[in-house]
């Protein structure tokens, strides 16, 4: 594959959650040498600096956190990511996981315009599947694919052009998920992957299910990939860690198979606290998969057509 053209968006978002220090991740995404890695790999690299959430009013909600901060964010990321993928492959430096609900609107509207379905992969140990009225924590990280699916709650949020079918999402690394998503998810046909499905048939197998799903549809493919995805003894900067998570050798592999199958068109990198970090490592593990997705291998082999 030649090279692609790789759009960095900052997106410092922390209003997700109630323990800061994801605002720092795009700054650390850039010290660990983000560009420069894909540079190396032969693709053309634009840092279009951080995005700013829309003017917003700060006000008092009985249970949800930062709510009109986080409204404010899913408005301006929308707009960037869309923009960006007008020009090449966004890659958006976050920010807590509540900025998947900007960037995956943002691809909805982008994907609408092309007249193609979009796909989402969610790596992650949580299925970020509740409703404003579902979650118990208040947190709004937890609750981009509720929104994205067009459950209900989410009034105040921008309108989705369509509701996301469940039939095009696949959660792989599952492994923490609250009672009520749970009952939820198992009322979808969303591709639920937990560690179980994992460590019994290799993380490869539901994998090219779900890609040869989006091959067939000609459909683009945004993939948000959440540093608690991975086990916390090789990526402890995130505040909810969960044990039991992907190898960094999983990791690779997945970014790997997406490099090969061609098939996706934008990238989220969340909920990287490097706060929390041990010496830039979470960071710098985070920036060695995103080169794998786009094309840094130890040798060249047949690729697989889907
Ligand atoms: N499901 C819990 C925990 C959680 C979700 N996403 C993260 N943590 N990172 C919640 O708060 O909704
Ligand atoms: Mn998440
Ligand atoms: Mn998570």
């Amino acid at each position: 594959m030649s090279g692609q053209n790789c759009i960095l968006l900052g997106a410092p978002l922390d209003s997700g959650k109630r323990r800061l220090g994801c605002l720092m991740g795009p700054d650390a995404y850039r010290t660990a040498g983000l560009a420069g890695a894909l540079t190396d790999l032969g693709h053309s690299v634009t840092d279009r600096g951080n995005v700013a959430p829309a003017p917003f009013t700060p006000g008092q909600h009985p249970k949800l956190h930062a709510l009109e901060e986080t409204i404010a964010w899913t408005h301006s990321l929308a707009e960037a990511t869309q923009a960006a993928l007008q020009d090449g492959t966004p890659i958006i430096m976050g920010g807590d996981h509540a900025l998947a609900s900007g960037t995956v609107l943002g691809a909805m509207r982008h994907a609408q315009a092309q007249e193609r379905p979009l796909f989402v992969l969610w790596l992650d140990a949580h299925s970020d599947f509740h409703t404003p009225e579902s979650t118990d924590s208040g947190n709004l990280h937890g609750t981009p694919l509720g929104y994205v699916t067009g459950r209900e709650g989410f009034d105040a949020f921008p309108d989705l052009p369509y509701p996301l079918p469940h039939d095009n999402i696949a959660i792989i690394g599952l492994r923490s998920v609250d009672a009520a998503e749970r009952a939820a998810l198992q009322e979808t046909t969303i591709q639920r992957v937990d560690m179980r499905e994992i460590d019994e048939t290799g993380i490869a197998t539901p994998l090219n299910t779900f890609l040869e799903k989006v091959a067939a549809a000609n459909g683009m493919l945004h993939v948000s990939l959440d540093v608690d995805f991975l086990d916390p003894s090789v990526a402890p900067a995130v505040g909810t860690t969960v044990p039991g998570g992907a190898t960094v050798r999983e990791g690779h592999l997945v970014m790997e198979m997406l490099h090969d199958s061609g098939l996706m068109t934008s990238l989220d990198l969340v909920e990287l606290n490097p706060f929390l970090d041990e010496r830039g490592r979470t960071a710098q593990l985070m920036v060695d998969l995103a080169a794998s997705a786009f094309g840094r291998r130890v040798f060249d082999r047949p690729t697989r057509a889907y």
